[in-house]
């Protein structure tokens, strides 16, 4: 008996997919593009890709996506070879909705060089650009927000404006063509979660504007949008499994697969320099102020996901799902943010706190979502300071209890530290500061107090004030002491066992 290899999906395809995938709810053969992606990964694939095309399904416009990766992976080698489509997976437990996106019409590699993408970021067709770039992405200083000076790409780009690599030197240069071509407006949309993610884009744009010293930055000001925007929908990296359940599943192959939870926010600040996809019509929010569902999104969901994911690490556990499951753990976070995260927010307009910290942790139980802890603990040093350190300063202004926050910065020292040869290497990591982590691991052995001393020593993500104050350091270094013994629950168990009017009291105690 022959068996035929499965067709791989494109747009030969879309006729001929099972009932039970849905599809693109409009003539994808008219769709023009209007907009471009920068960062086209799992997020973007199941986000904003998916509220575009319910946009194209509900009033069919021009907002077809090019999608553009100045960094790998190559498109050419995923999305190129079915033009653009792709399977978008929602799991909850054991149930899975297929749907394939038709909203990206293009792709473009630029990793070799930015020209491809400065040829399409530049182009008078293109109205509205998206991000996700990841948070290191956008060369800043997690600190401060203001442009890495230092950093090895802006160095460069600094120095070689037309030939940039780095995400603010090419966005600047792609503006810079379109004011001296065709001047017409264009929004740009980060969808990272950095705090006041426009606001950063925009200063780190504006500084390389600004040493171009040709108008840019005045015609920047006067043409361009940077709104800031929250985004929410939890999507692990896709893997081999994914692609493989497709093909399984609906018997067609698919090398583009992404699978993410059912939840999905996306909260939009309204400031825009010219038409704008209709999103608000399709489930996203336009605001006026996103600050105080940043500020939810980014110290609840995400902080937890941070938390889980350290200490699920050196739980020896592999998901978020695992680490939700380990009773300890999931007692820890939830008291973390009941206790010491939810009296920093803000009133957040239609949202009830309490009720989203609970509906948060139900998320991060969904056992369909093999969202591995290694992946969220990569990077944190562009993580920390605003899932952990923005609620403990906010604490320590009104001088209230931070022990169990202060936990969880620990365990992403303890994580850091533990990757470095002086601790046996116990895991590979990725983040900028990892060397420079190990090197303080290298210089101060296990002499906790001044590892701990040597990493809040960081300036670019510990501001001296928060790093100089007293029940910080005894409470973080106490925290890694702990983290870094034989048994690292132990720490753990005692913070959540010790009542929180004693943890209250802390303050008091060392003021
Ligand atoms: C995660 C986020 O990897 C990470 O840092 O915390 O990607 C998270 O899943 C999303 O922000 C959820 O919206």
């Amino acid at each position: 008996m022959s068996t035929a290899a499965p067709e791989t999906l494109g747009p030969a395809l879309l006729g001929r997919l099972p009932a039970t995938v849905q599809r693109p709810g409009y003539d994808r053969a008219l769709l023009k593009a209007g907009m471009a992606h920068l960062g086209v990964g799992a997020f973007h694939r199941c986000h904003q890709a998916e509220y575009t095309d319910d946009l194209l399904a509900r009033t069919f416009g021009r907002w077809g996506v090019v999608g553009i990766n100045i960094r790998p992976p190559a498109l050419a080698d995923t999305l190129g070879p079915q033009d653009g489509l792709y399977t978008r997976l929602i799991r909850q437990d054991s149930h899975v909705e297929a749907r394939v996106i038709g909203s990206i019409v293009r792709v473009v590699d630029s990793q070799a060089t930015a020209m491809p993408a400065l040829e399409v970021l530049s182009s008078p067709d293109i109205e509205f650009v998206t991000l996700t770039v990841t948070e290191k992405g956008y060369c800043h200083v997690p600190a401060s927000g203001a442009l890495d000076l230092d950093h090895p790409d802006i160095v460069h780009d600094l120095a070689n404006a037309l030939t940039p690599r780095s995400v603010p030197g090419i966005l600047a240069r792609a503006l810079e063509q379109r004011m001296a071509t065709h001047g017409r407006p264009l929004t740009l949309l980060s969808c990272d979660n950095i705090p006041a993610n426009g606001t950063i884009l925009e200063n780190v744009v504006r500084t390389f504007a600004e040493r171009r010293g040709n108008g840019l930055a005045g015609w920047i000001a006067a043409n361009a949008a940077f709104p800031s925007a929250m985004v929410d929908r939890i999507v692990p990296a896709s893997t081999q499994a994914d692609l493989d359940g497709v093909e399984q599943l609906f018997g067609y192959r698919d090398g583009a697969v992404v699978a993410g939870e059912p939840f999905r926010q996306w909260v939009i600040e309204q400031k825009f320099a010219g038409r704008t996809p209709r999103w608000d019509l399709v489930g996203a929010t336009f605001v006026d102020d996103v600050t105080p569902f940043e500020h939810l999104k980014m110290r609840v969901l995400n902080g937890a996901q941070t938390t889980l994911s350290y200490l699920g690490v050196l739980a020896g556990l592999e998901h978020t799902s695992d680490a939700m499951a380990d009773p300890l753990l999931s007692a820890f976070v939830r008291r973390m943010l009941v206790e010491e995260t939810l009296p920093t927010l803000k009133p957040v307009p239609g949202m009830d706190p309490s009720a989203y910290v609970e509906q948060s942790l139900g998320r991060l139980k969904n056992t369909a979502i093999r969202h591995r802890n290694h992946q969220i603990a990569t990077d944190g040093s562009q993580k920390i300071v605003q899932r952990l350190l923005n609620p403990i300063r906010d604490r320590l202004g009104e001088a209230k209890s931070i022990a169990l926050l202060s936990v969880s910065v620990a365990g992403w020292m303890a994580y850091l530290i533990q990757a470095s040869s002086r601790f046996g290497r116990r895991w590979p990591v990725s983040d900028p500061y990892a060397g420079k982590i190990a090197g303080i691991a290298e210089a101060s052995g296990r002499d906790v107090p001044a590892l701990a001393a040597g990493i809040l020593a960081i300036d670019a993500i510990f501001d001296p004030a928060l790093a100089a104050n007293d029940m910080f350091r005894k409470a973080v270094t106490s925290a890694l002491d702990g983290l870094l013994s034989d048994d690292p629950m132990a720490t753990v168990r005692r913070a959540c066992a010790q009542p929180a009017d004693e943890r209250l009291k802390q303050p008091a105690r060392s003021a």
